[in-house]
Parts: structure tokens; C-alpha cells; sequence
């Protein structure tokens, strides 16, 4: 498998999970601006959408978007997902509500002409949904409770994200970000990505 990332974007979720799945991969830097990857080919020629991620499996075949990918990785693990009942449903509720309420919350951050009132609205956004996550984990150690799930791999990024754009944080969710934080497989991913 070969992941198609950039330092600290949403991809580092996929990378975490790999990491955490303990998935033997390779990596491959690309550059968002210049839709370029570091061995030098043409990204939109990989992903025609232009972003990432992307995982190139086994067999050739590229997959992408996020909850995809991590989905895919879980289901290759074995382990990750609920695999089956409401748990797994309450699952991929949870990275739907990641990927569209937080993820894509940030876009006036990423935005060079966003204006500040875009971004004080995203701010109060973020900060309401971060609210919502942070009384969904109830003391649970993890988003889904006793066990780590590609969600959490996700929401790590999220969180990230909200402690470099200054995003209020309950402290239930800054808590569960500093033990998070300590996790191997997210030291090695920061560190895979020239992050820590
Ligand atoms: N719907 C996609 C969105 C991915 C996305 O937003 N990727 C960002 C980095 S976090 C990106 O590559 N942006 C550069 C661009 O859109 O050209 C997913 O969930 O995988």
C-alpha cells in the first residue's frame, strides 16, 4: 500500500491509522500547491480530484476520501470498526460528523482571501461541534469507547488543527488530546511527517 499524503494535512489521519494497524506502507509526498508528487509526477494524473488522500493498494487500484480509506484500513486490520450492529453504525455516524461538521469546518483557515468575520464564524463552529464531541466521549477513553477506532485517528487530527487555529477545546477533548498524543503510532506519524 502506498499512502499519497502532505505534512499535517487530513491525511495524517490514514497515516496514524496505518501506524496504529501496524500496516506496512509506503509513503509518498505530494505537493498540494504545485499538485506534484516528491518522485515527481503529476498528482491529478493519481487523484484527479487533486487532494489528498489517496491510498494506492496492493493491486493498483487508487482510493480516496477519508472515511474510505480509513474504513478500508480498519477492515483490513480486522479490528478498528465495529464490525457489525448499531455499534457500527454509530461509528460511521461519528467519522461522517468528523469529515463534514469539523473537518470542513476549517476551510476559511485554509482559505488565504477568508475574511476574519469568515473565520470568527468557523471559530464559533468548530468550537459549538468540538463541544458536542467532547460530552460524546463521557469519560470514555475513547470516541467509541474502551477501544481505539479509526475515528479517533481522525479526531486527533481535527484537534490538532484546533490547537494550531486557536479553536476552543472542552477540556474532556484536551485531555483525551494529550494521551492521544503520547500514542507510538501517533509519535511515529508526527515524526514520519517531520511534524514533532
Ligand atoms: N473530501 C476529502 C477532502 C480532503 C481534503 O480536504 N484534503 C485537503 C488536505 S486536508 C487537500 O488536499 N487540499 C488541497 C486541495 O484541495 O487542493 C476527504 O475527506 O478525503
Amino acid at each position: 500500500m502506498k499512502l499519497y499524503f502532505a505534512p499535517g494535512a487530513c491525511s495524517l489521519a490514514d497515516h496514524i491509522a496505518l501506524n496504529e494497524a501496524e500496516i506496512a506502507h509506503d509513503r509518498i509526498k505530494v505537493d498540494l500547491k504545485a499538485h506534484q508528487t516528491e518522485d515527481g509526477r503529476d498528482y491529478y494524473a493519481v487523484n484527479p480530484k487533486g487532494y489528498v488522500p489517496a491510498l494506492e493498494l496492493d493491486d493498483g487500484q487508487i482510493l480516496t476520501e477519508n472515511i474510505a480509506i480509513l474504513i478500508y484500513i480498519a477492515e483490513t486490520v480486522g479490528r478498528m470498526l465495529p464490525a457489525r450492529g448499531i455499534e457500527r453504525y454509530r461509528a460511521l455516524e461519528m467519522l461522517a460528523f468528523i469529515s463534514t461538521e469539523l473537518h470542513k469546518n476549517y476551510k476559511a483557515f485554509y482559505n488565504p482571501v477568508a475574511s476574519d468575520a469568515e473565520k470568527d464564524e468557523a471559530h464559533a463552529t468548530l468550537a459549538k461541534r468540538f463541544a458536542f464531541v467532547g460530552e460524546k466521549l463521557n469519560g470514555n477513553r475513547f470516541l467509541l469507547g474502551d477501544l481505539i477506532s479509526v475515528a479517533d485517528c481522525y479526531l486527533f487530527v481535527m484537534l490538532l488543527w484546533a490547537r494550531k487555529f486557536e479553536v476552543e477545546l472542552p477540556p474532556s477533548l484536551l485531555s483525551y488530546f494529550d494521551r492521544m498524543r503520547d500514542r507510538p503510532s501517533i509519535l511515529k506519524s508526527l515524526k514520519e511527517e517531520g511534524l514533532s
